[in-house]
């Protein structure tokens, strides 16, 4: 009897190591068609330091987080146009670790479908937390080349250091107009 209790705790023991839940999240797309690009000044996000920056050409990054410094269109992360196929991605941090309870990116295309993203990635320093498909031309699937991308976490997520990715779609380096943090209590209300 006493083997079996000590079995069935070794058991339970490793179920519980193998069961460390992955993150889960729900993302909503939608049309965001008067270009409102989050710029509230408030989020938790903004004035975020950039760490490091992949394939971002000439755009300046600080741009995500409320920054109006690009010369081609302020305010905006404008992909470069060479090697536009590899997306581009930037690693950033608050300057104290935050909790959040989701995030909102703001894109647009032009129109036609350039300068759309076909995919993001999002990591809680190195860890992917949350990630999805993005149609483009966004206009054909959420009814506007201009859209916003909500994404709530299950469980809320704290750090210092993020990193957002974003994959190129049919062209042209992908443009993306601003990156929201949500509080856990914004979240809920999205
Ligand atoms: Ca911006
Ligand atoms: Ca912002």
């Amino acid at each position: 009897m006493k083997n079996l209790i000590f079995l069935t705790g070794l058991a339970l023991t490793a179920q519980m190591v193998m069961a460390a839940p992955e993150p889960t999240f729900q993302v909503t797309i939608q049309a965001n068609p008067d270009g409102d690009a989050g710029a509230s000044g408030k989020d938790l996000f903004e004035g975020a330091k950039i760490l490091e920056a992949d394939n971002v050409g000439s755009s300046d990054p600080r741009d995500l987080f409320g920054g109006f410094f690009n010369n081609t269109e302020p305010g905006h992360l404008l992909g470069p146009d060479e090697n536009a196929v590899l997306g581009w991605s930037v690693k950033f941090a608050t300057a104290r670790p935050v909790t959040i309870g989701g995030f909102e990116l703001f894109l647009a295309d032009d129109s036609n479908g350039a300068r759309g993203a076909s995919g993001f990635k999002f990591y809680q320093e190195n860890k992917l937390i949350a990630s999805g498909p993005i149609i483009n031309p966004y206009s054909d699937k959420y009814g506007n080349n201009q859209i916003k991308v909500t994404v709530k976490l299950d469980t809320p997520a704290t750090a210092k250091d993020w990193k957002i990715e974003l994959q190129a779609g049919l062209g042209y380096g992908v443009r993306a107009l601003e990156l929201d943090a949500l509080s856990p209590a914004e979240a809920k209300n999205r």
